[in-house]
């Protein structure tokens, strides 16, 4: 059974320069290893708690200091030389020893970052690479690779807030294996930035995940330069490349209307606008299509989205098993956005994956917008068997460290990717 030697915390930068946290465990048996956590931009309301300091004078507020400082405190003298037989049974002591429904006091990201720390140590003392661990703590083998979903274009909180939706994304439909996933997304991704250049004769701008930011204020245009992007390319969209959406619309959900394009509308008339798009565009899945407010919508949206494009809760369901639990029985959405540090720990977002597969629904594993250099993403998104990945574009090193780990897995285990279309 591993024995803890000791923990150890530090606060470290993220992708957009904002402090979060590296935990450190070392075993009795020597092996040592290290996880750092993400942060998001776009957070739904009943996330887990990530601790911070509040210090205007540091980082402006954003410090994480005291997060470290309870893994440097009580969580190593909780946790040091004791021997737990499971993942479960660490991340028990850690929510036990926390107290509260949402890690406010240790904070999520101080519970995270040791969770994973431990899982990553536990792996290399059995010799097994991490998707290994990940896998066995689901209970099931890892049979194919999940597909990735890329982002091509920001808006909303990711992007200059130009549009109202978040990010548009491109599936690549057509690819067999995650080298041509990301082959496919490069022609798109090119072509995208070639078409802004002459359509906007500006520089483009990226957004947070490394998708493109172009001036456009209306959410349609993104979808139409989405679709003139692939037609560039020399690739069919709906064919070689489809398009998620993320449309993150609590940001734009206010007092029961939808602030959308100029417009004031209705939940009601907000669906009949997803239907058209998802009616005229290669759209295969719609992320967080209604605010996290309007749970009465969206049995009504899935109905209506069903069978061509996914509904997937992300702000929604917040990784939390008892909101899918509720999203189960209401028809409130088919597919999960799983999200490890919305909810805090891996034994709990392992209890969401399973609730969710055991449903029938599909499961896009998905970074946050503020990411490290930390790729324990992409072995988590293999040994958990996720249908769909969802790590931001394929520039910037964060996002790449996911791509190219998932690439050294598919060559290590020489496994098909997931057909398409999608079956649960
Ligand atoms: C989302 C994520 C990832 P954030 O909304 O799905 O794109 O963003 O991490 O900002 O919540
Ligand atoms: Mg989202």
């Amino acid at each position: 059974m591993p024995r803890i030697r000791s923990i150890k915390g530090l606060e470290i930068l993220d992708s957009r320069g904002r402090p979060t946290v590296k935990a450190t465990c070392a075993l009795q048996s020597g092996a040592s290893a290290s996880a750092s956590v993400p942060s998001g931009a776009s957070t739904g309301g009943a996330e887990a708690v990530e601790l911070r300091d509040g210090d205007p004078s540091r980082y402006g507020g954003y410090g994480c200091l005291k997060a470290v400082s309870h893994i440097n405190g009580e969580i190593k003298r909780k946790l040091s030389d004791r021997a737990y037989a499971t993942q479960a049974e660490l991340d028990r002591a850690l929510i036990d020893l926390d107290g509260t429904a949402d890690k406010s006091r240790l904070g999520a990201n101080a519970i995270l970052a040791v969770s994973i720390a431990y899982a990553r140590a536990c792996a290399l003392e059995g010799g097994t690479p991490l998707y290994r661990y990940f896998a066995e703590m689901l209970g099931q083998p890892i049979t194919r690779m999940p597909r990735p979903t890329v982002n091509l274009f920001s808006g909303g909180l990711h992007g200059g807030q130009q549009v109202a939706i978040q990010d548009v994304l491109a599936v690549p439909a057509s690819a067999g294996s995650i080298r041509q996933s990301l082959e496919i997304t490069h022609a798109v991704y090119t072509a995208a930035v070639e078409l802004l250049a002459v359509r906007f004769d500006a520089p483009w701008l990226t957004a947070d995940e490394g998708g493109l930011a172009p001036p456009v204020n209306m959410a349609e245009a993104l979808l139409e330069l989405a679709v003139q992007a692939i037609e560039r390319a020399g690739l069919t969209p709906g064919l070689h490349v489809s398009l998620a959406v993320d449309l993150a619309s609590s940001h734009f959900f206010r007092n029961g209307d939808y602030h959308l394009d100029g417009k004031t509308l209705k939940s009601p008339e907000m669906i009949g606008q997803l239907r058209d798009w998802a009616s005229r565009y290669p759209i295969v899945s719609l992320e967080d299509g209604l605010a996290e407010e309007d749970w009465e919508h969206w049995p009504e949206l899935c109905e209506r989205l069903s069978p061509g494009t996914l509904t997937l809760g992300d702000d929604l369901l917040c990784t939390h098993p008892r909101r899918i639990e509720k999203a189960i029985h209401s028809n409130a959405c088919n597919a999960l956005l799983l999200k490890v540090n919305q909810i805090g720990s891996l034994t709990e977002a392992l209890e969401a994956c399973r609730l969710a597969r055991d449903a029938g629904w599909m499961v896009t594993v998905s970074v946050r917008s503020g990411e490290t250099e930390d790729d324990w993403f992409s072995d988590l998104a293999v040994g958990w068997s996720g249908h769909q990945t969802k790590a931001g574009s394929i520039t910037q090193s964060e996002r790449l460290a996911k791509y190219n780990r998932l690439l050294e897995i598919e060559q290590e285990l020489s496994l098909p990717m997931i057909p398409w279309p999608l079956m649960a």
